[in-house]
């Protein structure tokens, strides 16, 4: 087993892979940029090595680097938790030259997925289901036309280099693809520096649903159920499930062979995740493969009972699977909220800032994976995610539940998080119904104010009244004259805990 183990990330993922690391005994080695210096995966770490400005390019990107503090610090591997450096298969390769394990898939394996043409070619072959399409770059806008024109329209155009929603085109009409094909490539070029743009047949609101694969270095290969990823805002995930509300018993056995398919298919090994559209007759189709630990992993490590990153790495060290597929079970429902810094009422804006106050959830089937404490800056250089609140029960509407109730007990003071966005979400009727898809968060924002008192029942309105109250009592020094109690306390007593939970309570709503 490794001795100690470099994290080249940060915040609440850099702090979940310590976690994992004290618990197998190994010592953890954080890395941070000048912005990090007091952030809290440094502090839970062993040791922690300074790397660079605040750009990432310049620090957790910043290869030469982090292998040299790998080095200096003797450290037997690497976990490059997601995003960074991650799926960057010269960074992995990098790591093997310099004689250091990487917590993840081979470099083949990454740059195999990382063209979606390539990964469309290899999984064609090893008869995978896919969206109808082209497994090759377009040649010119009369191919686009022709292939268009056999599959369907609408279409859409991607770029090989990308994932992510970059360089892609919904083309409606014939009229509109040379156009298209155009912007496509350009916007490829810049982006990726690879003009390569092919086409697929488009699914009309299609469900994004994943299937979490591990496999070890000894031809072993497992998935673990799959999540619901549907509820997403301009490409970017905003809350997950397990199990999916529409995918039963059957429907999590075929995919989920088909995940392990794909996965043999590209030798892969270590963590990773098999993406999947489903279309509202639920036929799945492949889409691309995340060959990377996910932000969203605690759901399916909720409902199967195992720890991933205890997973990646003992895998990483060689050792086998300690269980086969017959082994694992699915027990319960678990929801990930991701609270980020950003300002829901301003376009979801970055909101940096002084973590001035902070009252974190707890309880039955409540975890929290955080990067934030009490007097902590977040910085504005970085993806703004702060924390994640998993939500776990019995069934759906229980995780539910605990969720609405664990979003109430958390306040964040001093800067502008999406909490209420969750309330709203968690409280729709659509939602409780499992009726999702990839344009369900657009058609709720877009149903004008999120606050309409005039369903609201009178709850709202009065929380309102007591939180204004509240903050003209702390800004004006009006002194306690017991109406500001919530009517179960002693009157006479000023309480400065439940001016605190109105005032969240407030906050929690706006
Ligand atoms: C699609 C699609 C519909 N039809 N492909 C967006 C990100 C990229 N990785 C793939 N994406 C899509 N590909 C076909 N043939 C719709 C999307 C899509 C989407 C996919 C997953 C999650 C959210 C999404 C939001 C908009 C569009």
């Amino acid at each position: 087993m490794f001795k100690k183990i470099l994290i080249a990330n940060r915040g609440e993922i850099a702090v979940r892979v310590v976690r994992a690391c004290r618990e197998l005994g190994i010592t953890a080695v954080a890395v941070y940029s000048d912005v990090d210096r007091a952030s809290l995966h440094v502090r839970k770490a062993d040791e922690a090595y300074h790397i660079g400005p605040p750009a990432a390019s310049e620090s957790y990107l910043n290869v030469p680097k982090i292998l040299d503090v790998a080095r200096r610090s003797g450290a037997d591997a690497i976990h490059p938790g997601y995003g960074f450096l991650s799926e960057n298969s010269k960074f992995a390769q990098a790591c093997v030259d310099a004689g250091i394990k990487f917590i993840g898939p081979t470099a083949a394996s990454m740059e195999m997925m990382g063209s979606k043409t390539r990964a469309r070619q290899e999984m064609e072959k090893a008869g995978v289901p896919l969206v109808p399409g082209t497994s090759r770059g377009l040649e010119s806008a009369q191919e686009a036309e022709r292939v268009a024109a056999k599959i369907g329209y609408p279409v859409m155009l991607k770029a090989a280099a990308g994932g992510g929603g970059k360089g892609m085109r919904l083309v409606h009409t014939p009229g509109d693809l040379r156009a298209a094909l155009e912007a496509a490539q350009s916007e490829a070029q810049r982006s990726f520096g690879d003009s390569e743009v092919y086409v697929e047949k488009a699914i009309v609101n299609p469900r994004h649903i994943e299937v979490q694969v591990l496999a070890d270095e000894h031809g072993n290969t497992v998935y673990l159920g799959e999540r619901e990823c549907s509820i997403q805002r301009r490409h970017q995930k905003v809350l997950e499930e397990s199990p999916s509300p529409i995918v039963d018993p059957e429907m999590r056995r075929r995919m989920g062979e088909i995940a392990v398919r794909v996965a043999k298919a590209a030798h892969y090994t270590n963590a990773g995740t098999v993406e999947f559209l489903v279309d509202q007759e639920k036929n799945f189709y492949f889409l691309e493969m995340n060959t990377r630990l996910q932000v969203e992993h605690p759901v399916t490590e909720l409902i199967t009972g195992l720890d991933l990153v205890h997973l990646q790495i003992r895998i990483a060290a060689g050792e086998k699977l300690p269980f086969t597929q017959d082994d694992i079970s699915i027990r319960g429902h678990a929801m990930e909220c991701r609270i980020y810094a950003e300002d829901p009422d301003n376009n979801f804006f970055p909101s940096p800032g002084k973590i001035t106050l902070l009252l974190t959830p707890s309880g039955p089937g409540i975890r929290r994976d955080s990067g934030m404490y009490e007097g902590w800056t977040v910085p504005i250089d970085y993806d703004p995610l702060l924390a994640k609140l998993i939500g776990y029960g019995t069934d759906r509407q229980q995780a539910i539940a605990r969720l609405i109730r664990a979003l109430n007990e958390y306040f964040v003071g001093g800067i502008k998080t999406n909490i209420s966005l969750f309330r709203q979400i968690l409280r729709d009727p659509d939602f409780q119904a499992g009726k999702l898809d990839t344009g369900y968060l657009d058609r709720l924002l877009s149903h004008g104010p999120k606050l309409d008192l005039r369903d609201s029942g009178g709850a709202e309105l009065a929380a309102i009244a007591a939180g204004v109250f509240a903050q003209l009592e702390a800004a004006s020094a009006v002194p306690n004259n017991g109406f500001s109690g919530n009517g179960s306390g002693p009157k006479s007593a000023p309480d400065k805990a439940s001016n605190w939970k109105r005032t969240a309570r407030v906050e929690g709503l706006r």
